[in-house]
């Protein structure tokens, strides 16, 4: 399944400021030339029924709503990828395999813990619109698929707040009638190339000789344009880190080298960062200091360990450690300390679950 929040950086807006929600609201990007120049970014739905969209200069959407109580806000990325962050670590809690790809969407891979089945997964889907709800006050529309293509079209479907399930039989009816556009990779360019070719829809795409897509956009895109038409894709939800390493990093109360000291602020972090790939599923190999001095210089020091771990144990172990080798190299004191994990892996749960599946459907 795919699931995208509704209006997501418009819906933040009205997250902390609930007395905007029944008034047209509008992000915008200022470009900073002109109090006016520059470009709307999102717009609540109230605000895109006076016809206001992504991208639209702000003196356009301001000509729109000329006679409308409105508020416009300017971007603030900060807080949106703060609650991004929270809507993930609930999403990622209902997936056997996760991928975000983008700050307000993300593809759950259910097929394990739905059995395969479209109802358990509708009904998975029900529960996450619930949870995000009441967890966070947010909304989003939700597509279920046979595959990652069919689940993203069929989440731009029903917008906002909408839940669409396209089972595998029923692709090709939903597919045909739609408009070009609304596959994956077909852009303002493309969609008028084809319809010079006489292409409207997914239907005519689909039927449309594969020779001539290839000579019009290349062998590979042709392909793809073939495939994509008929609902056909391969593409596996895709776990992975979005970091290669996790790092938290402090000031102390006062410039020390002494360790226990450097210990107690130190275990805070150790157990920030801790939460973190608990929650992520991931192990480390390397774990490593970070310090600063009181000259302002910046020093790290760092070990691989034989085996991947999630310990909180072994982190603080060899953090301290680290701490009393640096200690013995110096005779500065620290005024900032931090700690990073790296060389991550992902708990080989999901893979093993996923082994097993295909053993059990392959017996
Ligand atoms: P989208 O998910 O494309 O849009 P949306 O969440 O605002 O609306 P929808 O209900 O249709 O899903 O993009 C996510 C965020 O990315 C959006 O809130 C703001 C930002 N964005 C831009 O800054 N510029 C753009 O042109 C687009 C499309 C999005
Ligand atoms: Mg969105």
């Amino acid at each position: 399944m795919l699931v995208d929040l509704d209006y997501f950086f418009a819906q933040c807006e009205e997250k902390r400021n609930l007395s905007i929600k029944d008034k047209p609201v509008v992000v915008c990007v200022y470009s900073g030339r002109t109090e006016e120049s520059g470009a709307v970014s999102t717009a609540n739905y109230i605000a895109r029924s006076y016809g206001v969209k992504s991208g639209m200069p702000i003196y356009q959407a301001k000509k729109k709503l000329e006679n409308v109580e409105t508020i416009f806000l300017p971007v603030d990325y900060d807080y949106y990828e703060k609650v991004s962050g929270e809507v993930m670590r609930i999403l990622r809690q209902f997936a056997d395999l996760f991928e975000q790809v983008g700050i307000d969407e993300a593809f759950l891979d259910v097929t394990l813990r739905t059995n395969g089945r479209f109802q358990a997964a509708k009904e998975l889907a029900e529960r996450i619109k619930n949870e995000l709800k009441a967890q966070l006050g947010l909304t989003c529309s939700i597509g279920v698929g046979p595959n990652k293509l069919v689940a993203k079209v069929a989440a731009d479907q029903n917008k906002p707040d909408g839940l669409t399930v396209i089972e595998a039989d029923n692709v090709e009816h939903f597919f045909s009638p739609l408009n070009v556009e609304r596959l994956v990779g077909v852009g303002t360019i493309t969609r008028e190339k084809m319809q010079s070719m006489g292409i409207m829809t997914v239907g005519d795409l689909a039927r449309y000789d594969t020779q001539k897509l290839m000579e019009t956009f290349g062998k590979m895109l042709g392909i793809y344009f073939h495939n994509a038409a008929q609902g056909m894709d391969n593409e596996p939800v895709k776990e992975r880190t979005e970091t290669e390493s996790l790092s938290r990093i402090a000031t102390l109360k006062k410039d020390s080298r002494d360790t226990d000291f450097i210990m107690e602020k130190t275990e805070q972090l150790c157990t920030e960062l801790h939460v973190a790939i608990v929650d992520q599923k991931v192990s480390f190999k390397t774990i490593g200091i970070i310090v600063i001095l009181n000259d302002m210089s910046s020093h790290s020091k760092s070990r691989t360990l034989e085996n991947p771990t999630d310990s909180l144990q072994t982190m603080k172990e060899n953090v301290r450690d680290l701490f009393k080798q640096f200690f013995d190299e110096t005779m500065l004191e620290a005024r900032r300390v931090g700690v990073k994990i790296s060389n991550l892996s992902h708990e080989k749960e999901s893979q093993r679950q996923l082994t097993s599946f295909i053993q059990r459907n392959t017996d």
